[in-house]
């Protein structure tokens, strides 16, 4: 069994594309096994990126995937079965939305702006190591409903909002 992170960007949500993309990705016969809606902080977004450095276009790739250019929301999913990371890379399409195979997500829906953003619309693990590392740091292990890596469990003191 394998897993992959999938996130669905701002241009995504904004544009109403939630729907279209999970129907999709669910030709793929894979289980949805974690999904959630996130503000991504500006922390998150470097740390998921962080390969990606020292590149010209990370500073708006933070902001690109922080939402400043469309909605502050992404919708994280984590996808088991299979081949996953594969599979999905495979529905995704090229990195490039202009390069991308017109009937693949990034091809259907991606573009890229005047100011040289790809907004390609969605993410996808793209090898083992990294689904290992993005799904760890976008779920906790409650979060997911399969055995996905080991976890232990801790004591912690963490202040959190309850209902009022
Ligand atoms: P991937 O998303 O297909 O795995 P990566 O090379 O990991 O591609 O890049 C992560 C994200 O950074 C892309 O999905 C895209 O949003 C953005 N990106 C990658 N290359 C470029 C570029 O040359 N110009 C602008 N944005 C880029
Ligand atoms: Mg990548």
């Amino acid at each position: 069994m394998e897993m992959t992170l999938v996130i669905i960007k701002p241009d995504g949500l904004k544009k109403s594309l939630t729907g279209n993309i999970l129907t999709r990705l669910s030709e793929t016969k894979l289980e949805i096994v974690g999904a959630k809606v996130v503000r991504v902080s500006k922390e998150l977004a470097s740390e998921h990126y962080r390969a990606l450095k020292d590149k010209p276009f990370f500073a708006d790739l933070v902001k690109y995937i922080m939402g400043e250019y469309h909605t502050k929301r992404v919708f994280a999913l984590v996808y088991a079965g299979k081949d996953a990371i594969k599979k999905v890379r495979e529905i995704c399409g090229a990195t490039n939305p202009e390069e991308a195979d017109s009937v693949s997500i990034r091809g259907a829906y991606g573009r890229i702006t005047t100011k040289g953003v790809y907004e390609n619309v969605i993410h996808a693990s793209a090898n083992t190591e990294d689904a290992e590392r993005e799904i760890k740091l976008w779920f906790s292990p409650e979060e997911i409903v399969a055995e996905a890596y080991p976890a232990v469990e801790a004591e912690e003191k963490v202040r959190r909002q309850k209902w009022a």
